[in-house]
């Protein structure tokens, strides 16, 4: 029988990448996001390949969240790998001129977000005792650079939670993973500069990791044998040594 995976943020960028490698490896998609328009056509676009569902909630509503995988149809209630990506940067300010919504926006999605998915879906792989729950973390999450204050600690929880998940689920044999990638050419800068047109500039003048490139490496951490467990990978383009550090042509 094929795997089912569950990946949120589906709509762009990592997410989207994931979801095309996953339907060309013929694994079954729940597909997530908010924007209904995306996933309709993301849907119509992977149909031929494999069986796609398709799921309208925000991360950070609770309710929404356990609404929704509560909603799945019987042939998609069985989730063998979860993607937890749904995330963003919101504004890049020093800490004393930070926006108190921008904050709240980066750990309500990023981190509460990250916590509500896999609450809804760690029951099912527990009595199972199998499962794979790749989070999406950052090299924000291992290092913190200048302004990336709030969005570095959201991804620093991002990758404890990680560790606390797979010390508490070893029990049951359910495998988790971090992947951690450093520059990706997606529309992370466009929501973190809220359409502003600096967000034109980080990815120009060297060749950024782009999300196909995430997307080989989840999925060669979800198609490794039952003994092996990819813990934590830190991901960097060739032009990138650390999160400031960028080689420029
Ligand atoms: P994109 O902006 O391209 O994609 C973000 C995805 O998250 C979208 O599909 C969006 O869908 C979804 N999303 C955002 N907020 C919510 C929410 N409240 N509820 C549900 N879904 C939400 O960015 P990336 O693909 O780059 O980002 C994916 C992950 O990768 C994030 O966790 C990010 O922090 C991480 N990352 C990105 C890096 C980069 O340089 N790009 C580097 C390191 C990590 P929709 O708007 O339809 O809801
Ligand atoms: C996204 C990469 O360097 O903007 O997590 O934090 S960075």
């Amino acid at each position: 029988m094929n795997k089912t995976a569950l990946i949120t943020g589906a709509t762009s960028g990592i997410g989207r990448a994931t979801a095309h490698e996953f339907a060309k490896q013929g694994i079954n998609l729940i597909l997530c996001g908010r924007r209904q328009e995306r996933l309709d056509t993301i849907e119509k676009a992977l149909e031929k390949q494999t069986n796609v569902h398709t799921l309208n909630f925000d991360v950070s509503d609770k309710t929404a969240v356990f609404d929704a995988i509560n909603s799945l149809p019987e042939t998609f209630k069985h989730i063998d790998i979860l993607v937890n990506n749904a995330g963003n940067a919101h504004g890049l300010d020093p800490i004393q001129d930070g926006d108190l919504d921008d904050w709240d926006a980066m750990m309500d999605i990023n981190v509460k977000g990250l916590l509500y998915v896999s609450k809804a879906i760690i029951p099912q792989m527990t009595a199972r005792q199998s499962g794979h729950i790749i989070n999406i973390g950052s090299s924000a999450g291992k290092e913190v650079y200048p302004k990336g204050n709030v969005y570095c600690a959201s991804k620093h929880a991002v990758v404890a939670l990680t560790e606390g998940m797979r010390i508490d689920l070893n029990p049951f044999g359910i495998k988790v993973t971090a992947i951690n990638p450093g520059l990706v050419e997606t529309e992370f800068s466009k929501v973190r500069f809220k359409g502003d047109a600096k967000a034109d500039s980080v990815y120009k003048g060297y060749k950024a990791l782009q999300p196909e490139d995430l997307a080989e490496v989840i999925y060669f951490a979800v198609s490794r044998p039952a003994h092996v467990n990819i813990a934590d990978i830190l991901m960097f383009c060739t032009a990138q040594a650390t999160s400031t550090i960028v080689k420029k042509e």
